[in-house]
């Protein structure tokens, strides 16, 4: 597929966290009809992609990532039915579909692992990564899972590990077997022939193990070791040969501990791989993924590095995402911006927006970031559902004792992944308008003035402001091919860029504090116009608190 059919260069993604989305038939879980009911909300948002979280059937031990049959859908989420009426209502609004293809594992329970741990001679024995414990019953290696413990369970069954990066109920599936690869690409054509637009492909920088590393220890996370592994482009370029170039589709591929260079393979502008890759450098400023239980800020200058790396590294080169916070992150304006007064949590959130999604990639919006969503004001554990973050507060709290649980809960409602994962917030009604019944998840206490319904209603809200911005998003050549140049590079409170083609430029001012700052607007062009800013007035040469002004010429 060459480069000039990349609609999705031009795309706003919408992700959709289906458990905490809308829920239709009063279960207080969320639903596909849920979500066919929100269409014209979405529609009126203006967005083009949608992304669904994993909505097949699951024992739910990661909340859907962990699959025991790719071609049902899970029975609390609806039925086949219900999804093909989604696709054509979608379809019918113009709004794209792109699935969760999750690969580098499966659950425990589906029929493919139930084969493969019966005994070591079974057809399926190779479809999972099985390997001898070591001298006195330990695991092959000292690699951990992402979810805390080690990353090999044993299975006295067979007397043998074997692999799961994240939790004991998600073993690796073995990418150097071919018929693994052959059954994926089969379910892969299954669901492009019903119609989807293309895939979101869980962890997919992992799937190549090396065979040397599995019976070695090393002093860096097991996922760190298995990242960008020796086949892991070969595969890729099979699936893209096999599958991918058939389809006028997008496909996105999460790609934890990915470098530029890599990058650069995964989702080069030729297009013999992936259309792009969505990569968390930009999570890590605050602790992120290495480490995310802690205190620790964000400083401006880092999060400028990580963007201008990114900007100057793919250009030309290779196609990216834009994102502030997905479902395994804390909610952007709680995290980046300012929640201490609603003037300055209205203000900061539209700032962020306008900061990040005005450089060159495509944008992902997470479901309630429009309205400003914010982290959860949970004051105990027991309302946690994350697997990782309920591990992580035993293995610390309660075993190793090394934090307080009064640090801990800081830490989790920093950074819990379940601060995403909260109904989203309808109208002011019982349950935020989520559901009839007791959600599944507590609702935030905010949802009274934090709601859908409110901000429509008011012409100032977030929601509008997201709704303009995503108009020029979908219409401007120069923010989706323009070159980036930065100024004021080392100010802590400002983040100023300029796009420009030989077409025209524009240029962004952000104010990432709450204190006025002077800037210096000789960089603006003559005869520029405002294009979008979140004050009524801008005051030439003054960035107001948490102000954020665009210049176009
Ligand atoms: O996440 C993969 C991933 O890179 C994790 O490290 C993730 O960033 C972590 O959850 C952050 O705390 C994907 C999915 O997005 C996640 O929901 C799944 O749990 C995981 O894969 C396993 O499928």
């Amino acid at each position: 597929m060459g480069e000039s059919s990349c609609w999705w260069r031009k795309s706003v993604v919408y992700e959709i966290y289906v458990r905490s989305f809308k829920d239709s038939n009063g279960d207080g879980v969320g639903d596909l009809n849920g979500i066919t009911e929100k269409l014209d909300y979405l529609q009126n948002l203006g967005v083009d992609v949608l992304w669904l979280t994993p909505i097949y059937e699951s024992p739910g031990d990661d909340n859907g990532y962990d699959i025991s049959d790719y071609c049902s859908i899970m029975k609390s989420f609806g039925t086949m039915k219900d999804f093909e009426h989604l696709l054509n209502e979608a379809h019918r609004r113009k709004i794209k579909i792109v699935m969760d293809l999750v690969v580098n594992h499966t659950s425990d329970e589906h029929s493919w692992f139930v084969e493969s741990r019966k005994n070591r001679d079974n057809s399926y024995r190779d479809y999972y990564i099985w390997r001898d414990g070591k001298e006195g019953n330990m695991p092959p290696n000292n690699w951990t899972s992402c979810f805390l413990g080690s990353a090999w369970q044993y299975d006295a069954q067979t007397e043998q590990y074997y692999l799961h990066m994240f939790s004991k109920k998600q073993p690796d599936l073995n990418w150097d077997y071919e018929p693994v690869r052959k059954e994926v690409y089969k379910m892969m054509r299954w669901w492009l022939d019903k119609g989807i637009d293309g895939f979101r492909m869980d962890v997919i920088s992992l799937i190549s193990k090396d065979s040397r590393m599995l019976c070695e220890d090393s002093n860096i996370k097991g996922h760190t070791v298995c990242a960008n592994g020796p086949r892991v482009h070969e595969y890729l370029q099979e699936m893209h040969r096999e599958v991918l170039s058939n389809y006028d589709i997008m496909t996105v591929g999460e790609t934890p501990a990915v470098t530029v260079r890599e990058a650069c393979q995964y989702a080069a502008n030729q297009q013999s791989e992936l259309s792009m890759v969505f990569q968390f450098e930009l999570m890590d400023v605050d602790g992120g993924e290495s480490g995310k239980w802690n205190d620790k800020k964000y400083q401006l200058q880092d999060v400028k590095a990580v963007l201008r790396k990114w900007q100057e590294g793919l250009y030309g080169q290779a196609w990216g995402s834009l994102f502030w916070n997905n479902h395994d992150q804390p909610r952007v304006v709680s995290r980046f911006g300012d929640t201490s007064t609603k003037e300055y949590w209205n203000k900061s959130a539209k700032m962020l927006a306008t900061a990040l999604y005005l450089l060159q990639g495509t944008p992902y919006i997470y479901q309630g970031e429009e309205l400003g969503m914010t982290n959860l004001d949970f004051q105990s554990i027991d309302e946690f559902r994350d697997i990782e973050s309920l591990n992580a507060y035993q293995e610390y709290v309660e075993k190793e004792k090394s934090i307080s649980s009064e640090d801990m809960m800081r830490y989790v409602r920093k950074s819990s992944r379940d601060n995403a994962r909260s109904p989203m917030q309808w109208d002011d009604s019982e349950n935020a308008g989520f559901s009839a019944a007791e959600p599944w998840i507590g609702v935030h206490s905010n949802y009274q003035w934090l709601n859908a319904k409110q901000q429509m209603e008011d012409k100032d809200s977030i929601l509008h402001y997201y709704q303009k911005l995503i108009r020029i998003l979908r219409e401007n050549n120069i923010v989706c091919d323009g070159k980036f140049q930065e100024f004021m590079e080392d100010s802590p409170a400002l983040y100023c860029y300029r796009r420009f083609t030989q077409e025209g430029e524009i240029v962004v001012c952000c104010n990432f504090t709450k204190e006025e700052q002077a800037w210096d607007e000789r960089v603006v062009p003559e005869g520029a116009d405002i294009l979008i800013g979140n004050y009524e007035k801008h005051q030439r040469g003054v960035m107001n608190a948490y102000e954020a002004i665009v210049y176009q010429r």
